[in-house]
């Protein structure tokens, strides 16, 4: 025993056979992409579309963004005076409720945090509502609306938001799940008090976190 070294013991000859047969591995890898899914989410290629069943006809000419309530400077804004505002391109996931995932959409718009500065909104303020061509409405704390990577998208893959998918412009929340960017944008109403919108009055979780699950109220 006292002349047995280390490298020449029992253990140690039995951990490097395991170390040669591989033993406890699970043949699963730590791969990125399952770093990124968040749980009950699937992975897809394409990118379905999911709304109330009605695209409202808003051409570019003819939309509006009006921004009002607790805010110090209301902003009612043609689409050629949005598109002149500072401009930015964010590259993030969309996590659907319905479990569809979607990596690395790029959009081009203007960030939620530009739109702050613009607007101002009041000391009191601690919600936004969204509301849409199509008379859909959601809900957000204003910290979430005002996430690093959420912006005000007019583009998609450098083309110009499709009709279906919510275009002339959209709201991108990525770190929240897809309910709360609404499409065909029309007004964001700063609030003092929380006013649940559309899913969030039928069921559907108050935030909507993807990594905590919130799907259902409840949840
Ligand atoms: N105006 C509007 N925005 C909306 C919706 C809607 O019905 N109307 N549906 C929401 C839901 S439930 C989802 S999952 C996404 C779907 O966006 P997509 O059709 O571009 O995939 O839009 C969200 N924004
Ligand atoms: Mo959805």
């Amino acid at each position: 025993m006292a002349d047995e070294t280390p490298s020449d013991s029992k253990l140690t000859r039995t951990k490097e056979k395991w170390a040669r047969e591989g033993r406890f591995l699970t043949g699963k890898l730590t791969r990125p992409e399952d770093q990124r899914l968040p749980p009950g989410q699937h992975l897809t290629k394409d990118w379905p579309v999911l709304d109330l069943g009605v695209v409202p006809p808003v051409s570019r000419g003819r939309w509006r963004l009006d921004v009002y309530g607790a805010v110090e400077k209301p902003v009612f804004w043609t689409f050629a005076e949005f598109a002149a505002q500072k401009q930015d391109r964010f590259t993030s996931d969309i996590h659907c409720v319905t479990t569809w995932s979607r990596y690395d959409n790029e959009w081009e718009g203007l960030a939620t945090r530009e739109l702050l500065a613009a607007c101002q909104p009041h000391e009191d303020a601690r919600f936004v509502v969204l509301h849409s061509y199509d008379g859909y409405t959601t809900n957000l704390a204003l910290e979430d609306f005002a996430a690093e990577d959420a912006l005000l998208a007019h583009s998609w893959s450098g083309q110009p938001l499709s009709d279906e998918h919510g275009g002339p412009v959209r709201l991108v929340v990525p770190h929240l799940y897809f309910w709360k960017s609404a499409k065909w944008l029309q007004a964001i109403e700063f609030l003092t008090e929380d006013a649940p919108g559309f899913w969030e009055v039928r069921g559907y979780h108050n935030r909507g976190d993807p990594w905590a699950e919130q799907r259902y109220s409840g949840d």
